[in-house]
Parts: C-alpha cells; structure tokens; sequence
C-alpha cells in the first residue's frame, strides 16, 4: 500500500513576506485577563496586517506593567525600557538621531499622568512623530494597586479606599497642549483599537491613544470605573473607524451618508462613520466640550476624537536631514577650522 504525503499547508505571510510569528515578543509575563495583554496583541495584528518591517521600528517605555508590554510584541524591533515617566525624553532623542525608525510608546497612567506628566506636556507640544498608548487602568499596577492621576473621583480602591481627588483626563490634556491625533479606546474594543492603532502608525506627527485597559488584579471590582463591567456599562463610541491602507484601492467604495474620510500623509485613509450624534474629529474645542459632558455624565468616550494632518511635526521644524546622524561624514558633523576660527574671532 503506497501512503502519499500530503504538503503542509503554506504558511500565511503579508504582503513583505513576513509571518504573524516574526511580529511576536516573548510570552507574558502579566496576570491572566490583564488588559494589558489584549492591546499587544493588537499591536501584533496591526503591525503584521499593515506588513511594517518590525527592524523599523522602536518601541519605548518607561516603568509599570504596562511599560513591560513592550518585550511582548515586536521582538525584531529595536527597543529601549527606560525611566519612571522619562519615556518621552528618551523618544525624542531617538526620533531625533534617526527619523527613519517608527516610534511606538507604550506607557500607563502613572508613567504618563503621575510622575511622568511634565515630559508628557513637553511631547505634546513638540508634535512629535511618536505612537503614544497609554494602557489606563486607574492605578500604579506594578506596585499593588494605588491609585493614579487618572483615577475617577470617588472611586474606590479594593480595600474600600475612596479616591477624593479629581482625575487628569490624558485625552482632554493631549487636545489642549497640542497632539494631532487623540483618540480613546478600550482594550476589550478589538475592532475599533484595531482600527485606531493603524490609523495612529500612519499618522505623521504625535498620536495620543489613550486605551482603558483594566487592572484584573487591583481594579476590576465594583466601585471602580476602569474594571470590564464599568466600561461594558459606560463605554459610548462617538464614532465608528475603519481604516483603509494606503495600497488598497477605496475608489470603488461610495461613502454612505454620516462618513467623513480623512487622507492621512501616506495616502492612506481613515473613514469615520459618525454614531447618531454629531461630532466633527477635526474640531478640537468640540472634542473638548464632548469629553467634559461625558466625564459630568459618567460616560466614557471611545473613538477618534481629533485628527489634524496639517501641522507640521517636531522633526520637520527643526529640518532634520533624511540620513541617520550617527551615519554623517565628519565633514557634515564637525565645522571647519575656518568656521571655528571665525567663531572664535567673533567671541575676541
Ligand atoms: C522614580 C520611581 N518612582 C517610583 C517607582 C515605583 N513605581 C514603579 S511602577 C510605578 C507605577 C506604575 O503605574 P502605571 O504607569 O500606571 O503602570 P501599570 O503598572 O498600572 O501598568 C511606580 C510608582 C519607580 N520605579 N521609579
Ligand atoms: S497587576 Fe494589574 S496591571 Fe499589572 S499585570 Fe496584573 S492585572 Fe495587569
Ligand atoms: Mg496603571
């Protein structure tokens, strides 16, 4: 009796040839059910849907759980783990030696709006181009639960602990300082943070994703309004995104009526389907005045919430050349000894 073999059957690969494995990180080692884990592996589907080449790409963090997210994903990527809430200083150097790298950040609500919250400002106002999640649970997740900067008034810790203090919103600080991309998600909302992660990675300047990611270990009980039962009850998605890549062809498509396209800078395009309200993403006091009524009613608004694709970015406004700076020739680093000589002429 002959057996035939039967050939496995071929491996699936996008469109730069590459398997979903080469867009893995190492295993988690975060608690079952944590958010956390649900938004790397979008990061994966993103990255590997979009075919970047992942040795493009840095990923940055600073320190917390979510701040380990980064060993996770992307393990042929570039990436730096720094300091508590020094993530965006570290960022900006690196944007700033090569403009050819895709930066991702990842950080948490501590990291960002605790101790981190002044490097924060300075990144928004700079329009940095920079992938910036913030995995939002409410509290410092590393160091057993405390409450962060972002916690909700009256919420209420584990141990019963009432939060007495009122919360930063990060997407109502990214709107007034100055990022061109804000947008709020959930990490249980995998087809709209699908969605938002790719509209972000085409996005040629400072994307703000700010990702309610429940802490399964220290905040998802009842009086808590980052657990899964709080964002199931309150989430409210102001708009519906999609998000379609600069190589596939949308001319076939007739947009229906409420849907707004919007051309990012590498042709692709983010369609928005407004949800029965009106919402203008391009209107940034509206997107304020949206958040503030959202916060008074205990709602939680999901979705993209401001798109600019006019201002230019950090790296732009400094004309910073093409090359990396660690690859120019002495004679485009270092000034002649005419020009130091004319300095030092000048200083007499
Ligand atoms: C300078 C400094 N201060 C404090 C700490 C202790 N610490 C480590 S992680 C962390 C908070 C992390 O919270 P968050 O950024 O929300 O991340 P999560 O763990 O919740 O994902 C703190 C206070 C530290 N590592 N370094
Ligand atoms: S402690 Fe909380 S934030 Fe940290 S891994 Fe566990 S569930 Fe996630
Ligand atoms: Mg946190």
């Amino acid at each position: 009796m002959s057996t035939t073999m039967v050939p496995p059957p071929p491996k699936k690969t996008n469109r730069i040839g590459l398997e979903v494995l080469s867009y893995k990180g190492g295993k988690t080692t975060l608690c079952a059910g944590c958010g956390h884990n649900s938004i790397s592996e979008r990061i994966v589907e993103c990255f590997y849907e979009l075919g970047i080449e992942p040795w493009k790409v840095a990923k940055f963090s600073g320190i917390g759980c979510s701040s380990k997210s980064p060993a996770y994903f992307l393990g042929m990527s570039h990436g730096f783990n720094s300091v508590h809430g020094r993530m965006p200083s570290v960022a900006t150097g690196a944007a700033l030696a090569n403009r050819n790298m895709l930066g991702i950040g990842v950080t948490g609500d501590g990291d960002t709006a605790s101790i981190g919250l002044g490097q924060f400002m300075h990144l928004l106002r700079r329009n940095l181009p920079l992938i910036y999640i913030i995995e939002n649970n409410g509290v410092y997740g590393l160091t057993k639960g405390q409450f962060s900067a972002t916690a909700d008034l009256g919420s209420k810790l584990k141990t019963g602990v009432l939060n007495d203090l009122p919360p930063f919103d990060c997407c109502s600080l990214a709107l007034s300082w100055g990022a061109t991309y804000v947008a709020r998600s959930f990490s249980g909302d995998k087809k709209q943070l699908q969605a938002i992660l790719k509209t972000a990675i085409s996005h040629n300047g400072l994307s703000v994703i700010d990702v309610i990611s429940p802490c399964t270990t220290f905040n998802d009980h009842e009086g808590s309004t980052k657990s899964y039962s709080y964002m199931k009850d309150h989430e409210e998605p102001i708009n519906e995104v999609d998000f379609v890549p600069f190589y596939e062809d949308i001319s076939v498509e007739i947009p229906e009526g409420g849907v707004q396209d919007v051309k990012m800078h590498d042709g692709s395009t983010l369609r928005i389907r407004k949800l029965g309200r009106e919402y203008n993403p391009a209107n940034k006091m509206h997107a304020l005045t949206a958040l503030s009524e959202a916060e008074q009613k205990g709602e939680v608004l999901t979705g993209v919430l401001y798109v600019d694709t006019s201002k230019p970015n950090f790296l732009d406004m400094l004309s910073m050349v093409d090359e990396p700076l660690g690859t120019l020739p002495e004679s485009k680093t270092r000034p002649t000894k005419e020009a130091l000589d004319q300095i030092m002429e000048e200083l007499r």
